[in-house]
C-alpha cells in the first residue's frame, strides 16, 4: 500500500525532525549510498572481492569440497546464523514511529514539577511502539486482541516510558498471575495452536475461573479489540501512577491519549479477511499516514486524585481492573502527541526499543498498584534476556541527556568511560549522587504499616460492577458485535466445561447477553439473572463518543473503481479535491495499467486490479461516470463483488452519473434505495452516499458519512 515518499513529503519530513533524539541517532545512521565508493567489506573492514563463491578445490570439470579456510564465507554464514534474537514474550508483533510531545499550558504544575508536563517551551522527542499481544512477530495485524501503546519520552531529565494499552483496564489485579494469563492466552503448549487468537479452550478456561478478568474481557470482545488503525485508538497508562508537585504534594494519576481522528474499528468480517489479504495492514497504515503528511495525533490527558482521597470511591483506585469513571474524576487535557517520522530500519529501532514501567522522571512516581509493582520488576529483567545487560546503550534506547554512573562492563558494553573511578564514594567526587533539591529523584517518605500476608484489599474482591457499566454503555450495534465476538470465540472452544462455565460468568454481567451467547454456543441458557444489573451507564465508554465533531477524510483510503470509457476530467478533479482533504486515492481497475478514458487513447493508471486488492483495504469507494465504463463494470463479477462487500462492511460508497446506474442495476444493494438528490442525507446512515454528476466545487458530498459499525 505504501508508495515511495514524494519529494514534497520528504522535505516536510526533514524539516520537522531536527529534534534532540533524531540528532542523537544520526551518530549511528549509515547511509550505504554515501559510502558506496568504498564497496563491500567484511565486518572488520577489509574489501571483499567475491561474496558468491566459497573457496573450494575444483577444476574446470568438477566442483570439489568447500574449504573451511574461507574466512569470508565463514563470516557471512556465521553472522547470518545469529541474526535472530528472542522475540518479546508478549507484544512480539509491533510497529513504531518517531514524533514529539508538547504541552498546551502549565496547568499540570498543580500536580507535578516534571518539566516534561509543565514547561510549555519544550518539545520532547518520543518513540511510540504499537503492538498486538498474543501473536508472534510474524502474525497478522488485524486479529482480535489488546493493542500495546508504549511511549518513550526522551526528556532532558532522562527517559520516561508509559507502557500502555488501547484498553484502560487489565485482565488481572496481581502481577504474579501474569505468567498464567499469558500461558493461557498464547498458543496451546501441545501443538502451538492457535496463532494470534484468544479463541481457544485454554484462554476461556482461564478467564472463566478468574472473574476479575470479566471487565477486560468485555473490552477485548467489543469493537476495541479490532481497531481500524493504530492511529484511531485511545491509549491508556492503565496502572495508577503518582505525580508530585514542587511543594511535595502527591496526587494519584492515570494517563490517557485521545486520537484526533476518533476511535474507529474494523468489522469482524473485514478483520478476518484482512488477516489474510494484508497481514501488515496496521503497520503499513501507520507508515502511509506519516509519509503522506497526515501525522497521527493524540491529545494527552490526566485524571488525578489527591493523596488522602483514595478511600472515597466504591472501587480501589489501585485496582487495574477498574477505570476511574470520568463523571467522578474528569479528564484534564494537557498536551499533544504527534508522530511525524517513520523508522529508518525496523530492527535497530522498533525491535530493539525497550520500555520499562520503572522509567519515570522526577515529579512522576508510582503507587502501590500491585500490578504496577510487579511490572516494575519485569520489564528491566526481560530486556536483559532480549537485548543483553547493556540494552540502554542501544541508540534507540539511550537518553538524550548525559548518563553517568558506576555501572560497568557486561556483554556488548559500548561506552568507554575515562579515568580510574568506578565506585561511590570516591576521593575525587566523581559521579556523586544529586541532592533532591538539585533535581535528584525523590522517593517520597510514606508511612507503611500492616501484616505481611499474601492477600489483596477488600474492594479488590468485586469484579462485575464495571463490566456491567461497560456493557450498559455500549450502543445497540456495539452490543450486537460484542455478543457475536464472544460467540465466535466460545464456538472455537470444543471443551463443553469451558463454554458452559463462561456462559455462567456472563450471567453475572447481563442476563440477555448471557442468554444470547449461551444459545449461540450451546452453553447453559440461564433462566434468571445471577446478579441484577445496576442499570448504570457512562457515555465515555462507547467508542461512538469519540467520533470527531467535524467529519474528516484526512488519511482515509478511497478507491476509485474504473473500467475503460470513464470520464477523465471528472476523475482528475475528484482526485484533486480528495487530495486537498488529505485523503489518498487509489484507482482500481480490470488490470494494473492504463485504463482508457471515454473517447480517448489516453487514460489513468490503475494501481491495482480488482483481484489484487480488495475493498477491505479501503475506507470508501467511488464509481465515477462514463457509459462504457459502467457497462464494463456491470458485467465484471469481481467489480460487483467489490461494491457489495464494501457495502456489507458499511463503507461509504459514492457514485456519479452512470456509476449510479451501475449501483442500482448491477450491484443491487439490499434494502437501499439510491438517491441522486445531493441534498439528501437520508442514506448516509447506511454508509451510502450517492451523488449526481460531480461538481468540482463541492467536496462535501464525499464526506465520510456512515459511521462504521452501523448495520
Ligand atoms: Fe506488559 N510486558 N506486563 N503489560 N507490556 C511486556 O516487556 C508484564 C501489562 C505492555 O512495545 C514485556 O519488553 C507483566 C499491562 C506493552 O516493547 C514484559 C505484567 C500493560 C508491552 C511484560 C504486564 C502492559 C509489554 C514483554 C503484569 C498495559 C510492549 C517484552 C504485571 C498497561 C512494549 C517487554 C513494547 C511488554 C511484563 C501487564 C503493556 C515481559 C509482568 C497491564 C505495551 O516485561
Amino acid at each position: 500500500m505504501s508508495g515511495p515518499i514524494t519529494s514534497a513529503a520528504q522535505q516536510v519530513f526533514t524539516a520537522v525532525v531536527q529534534d534532540e533524539k533524531t540528532a542523537d541517532l544520526q551518530k549511528d545512521i549509515l547511509d550505504p549510498k554515501a559510502i558506496s565508493a568504498k564497496g563491500l567489506t567484511t565486518d572488520h573492514g577489509v574489501s571483499v572481492s567475491n561474496t558468491d563463491h566459497w573457496l573450494k578445490v575444483h577444476d574446470a570439470a568438477h566442483t570439489g569440497p568447500s574449504l573451511l579456510t574461507d574466512q569470508i564465507g565463514r563470516e557471512k554464514i556465521h553472522r547470518f546464523d545469529h541474526e535472530r534474537i528472542p522475540e518479546r514474550v508478549v507484544h512480539a508483533r509491533g510497529a513504531g514511529a518517531h514524533g514529539y510531545f508538547k504541552i498546551f499550558n502549565d496547568s499540570a504544575s498543580k500536580y507535578t514539577h516534571a518539566p516534561v508536563l509543565t514547561d510549555t517551551s519544550r518539545t520532547t522527542p518520543v518513540f511510540v511502539r504499537f503492538s498486538t499481544v498474543q501473536g508472534s512477530r510474524g502474525s497478522a495485524d488485524t486479529v482480535r486482541d489488546v493493542r500495546g501503546f508504549a511511549v518513550k519520552f526522551y526528556t532532558q531529565e532522562g527517559n520516561w516510558d508509559i507502557v500502555g494499552n488501547d484498553i484502560p483496564v487489565f485482565f488481572i489485579q496481581e502481577a504474579m498471575k501474569f505468567p498464567d494469563l499469558v500461558h493461557a492466552v498464547k498458543p496451546e503448549p501441545q501443538n502451538e495452536v492457535p496463532q494470534g487468537q484468544s479463541a481457544h479452550n485454554n484462554f476461556w478456561d482461564y478467564v472463566g475461573l478468574q472473574p476479575e478478568s470479566a471487565h477486560m474481557v468485555m473490552w477485548v470482545m467489543s469493537d476495541r479489540g479490532i481497531p481500524r488503525s493504530y492511529r484511531m485508538m485511545q491509549g491508556f497508562g492503565v496502572n495508577t501512577y503518582s505525580l508530585m508537585n514542587a511543594k511535595g504534594k502527591r496526587h494519584f494519576v492515570k494517563f490517557h491519549f485521545l486520537p484526533e481522528l476518533g476511535v474507529h474499528s474494523l468489522m469482524w468480517d473485514e478483520a478476518l479477511k484482512l488477516a489474510g489479504q494484508d497481514p501488515d495492514f496496521h503497520r503499513k497504515d501507520l507508515e502511509e499516514a506519516i509519509q503522506t503528511g497526515a501525522y497521527p495525533k493524540w491529545k494527552f490527558a490526566i485524571q488525578t486524585i489527591a493523596e488522602g482521597r483514595e478511600e472515597e470511591f466504591d472501587f480501589d483506585i489501585l485496582d487495574a481492573t477498574k477505570i476511574w469513571p470520568e463523571e467522578l474524576v474528569p479528564l484534564q487535557e494537557i498536551g499533544e502527541l504527534v508522530l511525524n517520522r517513520t523508522v529508518d530500519e525496523y530492527f535497530p529501532e522498533t525491535e530493539q526499543v525497550a520500555f520499562c514501567t520503572s522509567h519515570v522522571v522526577p515529579g512522576i512516581g508510582f503507587s502501590d498498584d500491585p500490578l504496577l509493582q510487579g511490572r516494575n520488576f519485569s520489564y528491566f529483567d526481560t530486556q536483559i534476556t532480549r537485548l543483553g545487560v547493556n540494552w540502554e546503550e542501544l541508540p534507540i534506547n539511550r537518553p538524550v541527556c548525559p548518563v553517568l554512573n558506576h555501572q560497568r562492563d557486561g556483554a556488548m558494553r559500548h561506552r568507554i568511560t575515562k579515568g580510574n573511578i568506578n565506585y561511590w564514594p570516591n576521593r575525587e567526587g566523581v559521579g556523586r549522587p544529586v541532592p533532591v533539591a538539585e533535581g535528584g529523584y525523590l522517593d517520597p517518605a510514606q508511612t507503611v504499616a500492616g501484616i505481611k500476608q499474601r492477600a489483596r484489599g477488600t474492594k479488590f474482591q468485586e469484579h462485575f460492577n464495571q463490566a456491567q457499566l461497560f456493557y450498559n454503555s455500549l450502543a445497540p450495534h456495539e452490543k450486537a458485535h460484542l455478543i457475536a465476538a464472544i460467540s465466535f470465540e466460545l464456538s472455537h472452544c470444543d471443551d463443553s466445561i469451558v463454554y458452559e462455565t463462561y456462559s455462567r460468568v456472563l450471567n453475572n454481567i447481563d442476563f440477555e447477553l448471557a442468554k444470547q451467547v449461551a444459545t449461540n454456543v450451546g452453553g447453559v441458557i440461564p433462566d434468571k439473572p445471577a446478579r441484577s444489573n445496576h442499570g448504570q451507564s457512562t457515555r465515555t465508554l462507547s467508542q461512538m463518543y469519540y467520533t470527531p465533531k467535524e467529519a474528516t477524510i484526512a488519511s482515509r483510503r478511497i478507491a476509485i473503481l474504473l473500467a475503460d470509457g470513464f470520464d477523465k476530467v471528472e476523475v482528475e478533479s475528484l482526485r484533486a479535491v480528495l487530495k486537498t482533504g488529505q485523503a489518498t486515492t487509489w484507482v482500481i481497475g480490470p488490470r494494473r495499467g492504463t485504463i482508457r478514458a471515454n473517447g480517448s487513447r489516453e487514460g489513468i493508471w490503475a494501481e491495482h486490479h480488482f483481484e489484487g486488492q480488495r475493498s477491505t483495504m479501503y475506507d470508501a469507494l467511488i464509481v465515477p461516470s462514463g457509459a462504457a465504463h459502467a457497462q464494463a463494470l456491470a458485467v465484471n463479477g469481481r467489480a460487483v463483488h467489490w461494491v457489495r462487500e464494501a457495502f456489507g462492511h458499511c463503507k461509504v460508497i459514492g457514485a456519479i452519473g452512470e456509476g449510479v446506474a451501475f449501483l442500482r442495476e448491477a450491484v443491487q444493494l439490499p434494502g437501499v434505495q439510491l438517491s441522486t438528490d445531493k441534498s439528501s442525507n437520508a442514506l448516509t446512515s447506511y454508509g451510502v452516499v450517492t451523488v449526481g454528476r460531480y461538481n468540482a466545487g463541492s467536496a462535501d458530498v464525499l464526506k465520510i458519512g456512515g459511521e462504521k459499525g452501523f448495520v
